[in-house]
């Protein structure tokens, strides 16, 4: 008897079939924040007013944890670390080896200079932010790989503080794994606390928690929509909701894989989105069996089902209307499964994609946990104008420049005709005084 499929992609179709409210669905995908727009105000409000004492009544309200205190002491982070199995260990150090040395690969120049005219020396140095806060989703789901992603570039930067909020569990503990991977990755305190509040006390600061410069990490619509109000008191990466991947494949692509990998992406939220493009109507047709095949043994399956319904396989003329929707689309993961004489062709033309990964053997959770790229990025199309989370993130610069009388002779009747063009006269002055006998 044939086995009942009761799991399956939603849309199934050639692209040019594609009707504009299904197409329109597809690219307006992770909006919509206004709808929580009152609950978070109202939290920011009251942790701005109240501080700590706001915040454990959320701890108690929200993750059903009955608080003393919000920083985790050393005591509960060494009693974590010794709890963990060693071979865990080994891995979460692991890859975080492989993302402080990628990420130290993208540290620019500390300090650089150019004399292009004579007597003009012109420089830019870059230091690094003094406070920075990472946000790590928890409570049911914990996510360590977020801290790594975050707190370990903004180390790498030379970032001075480097603070972690994450919610706590019921029983007032953080998950000793996110634990390890703070000690790991140097942090220099950890909070309990999640969700809009935590995100308010790191703009505002409280009594406990400090304020930073600039907030990091990925978060429900709670946490976007506050990160998205704070911007007055601290600077953000970019909005980063429910996980995505658009796979960009041909004939060379392996059907299993390409479906392990759509099921992948789908497992992680019920929002999550999960696209494939292939000019190939055969690769279609079996990823989209596989999909219901494994989809039917997944753990996670009550999650699938319902993000496999965002979610899309396309049957394209040629491959460059793959190339062009992917980019109208801007996935936050992009994996490009071609044959292997096509794959620099393809990502040559691609403009909008938070990371790509190339090949069959390049997954998409390789790069979430250990390969050493981040995993913290825009999704929802934010692609278009943000960059996933790097170094640069956690640096500034400013500009220097050095003039000698004769450099400054160089440009002197340009400054003193341009400033009194705009009738900005004390401006030409500063200059010709420079030059009076
Ligand atoms: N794919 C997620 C990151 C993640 N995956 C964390 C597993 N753990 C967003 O890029
Ligand atoms: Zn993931």
């Amino acid at each position: 008897m044939k086995v009942q499929a009761i799991v399956s992609i939603m849309i199934f179709k050639k692209l040019s079939e594609l009707s504009d409210s299904d197409l329109n669905k597809l690219h307006s995908r992770g909006k919509g924040l206004a709808d929580v727009g009152a609950s978070v105000d109202a939290i920011l409000e009251n942790v701005q007013k109240n501080g700590d004492a706001a915040i454990l009544e959320y701890a108690k309200q929200f993750d059903k944890a009955d608080l003393k205190s919000l920083q985790v002491t050393s005591a509960e982070i060494e009693e974590a670390v010794a709890s963990l199995d060693s071979n865990l260990l080994k891995h979460l150090r692991q890859a975080a080896e492989n993302i402080r040395r990628f990420h130290a690969a993208q540290l620019p120049k500390e300090i650089w200079y150019i004399e292009e005219t004579p007597g003009i020396v012109l420089g830019q140095k870059t230091i690094p932010l003094s406070k920075v806060g990472c946000y790590v989703p928890g409570g049911r789901a914990s996510y360590p790989s977020t801290v790594l992603m975050t707190a370990l570039p903004a180390k790498v930067a030379g970032v001075t503080e480097v603070i972690v909020c994450t919610p706590p569990l019921a029983d007032g503990t953080v998950h000793p794994l996110t634990l390890a991977a703070c000690k790991i990755a140097g942090v220099d305190k950890i909070f309990k606390t999640g969700g809009a509040q935590a995100i308010a006390g790191m703009a505002y600061g409280t009594q406990s928690i400090p304020q930073v410069d600039k907030i990091v990490g990925p978060g429900n619509v709670y946490v976007t929509y506050a990160k998205m109000k704070i911007r007055d008191y601290a600077e953000i990466d970019f909005p980063a909701g429910p996980s995505e991947v658009l796979i960009i494949a041909d004939d060379f692509a392996d059907p299993k894989m390409a479906a392990a990998d759509i099921l992948a992406q789908a497992e992680h939220d019920p929002n999550s989105v999960s696209v494939l493009v292939t000019p190939s109507e055969k690769l279609a047709k079996s990823v989209f069996d596989e999909v219901e095949k494994q989809s039917r043994t997944a753990k996670r399956k009550e999650i699938i089902e319902t993000s496999l319904k965002n979610s899309a396989i396309l049957m394209t003329g040629n491959m460059d209307e793959c190339i062009s929707f992917s980019n109208d689309f801007g996935p936050e993961h992009l994996q490009i499964m071609v044959s292997p004489d096509m794959e620099d062709v393809v990502l040559n033309q691609i403009q909008n994609a938070g990371s790509v990964f190339v090949g069959n053997y390049a997954p998409v959770p390789a790069g979430d946990y250990a390969s050493g790229t981040n995993h913290v990025l825009p999704t929802s199309g934010y692609v278009r104008m943000y960059s996933g989370l790097n170094t640069a993130h956690f640096l500034k610069s400013f500009t220097i420049q050095r003039i000698s009388k004769e450099g400054l002779g160089e440009i002197k009747d340009a400054v003193i005709d341009l400033a009194e063009t705009e009738g900005l006269f004390e401006h030409a002055e500063a200059i010709r005084k420079r030059f009076e006998e």
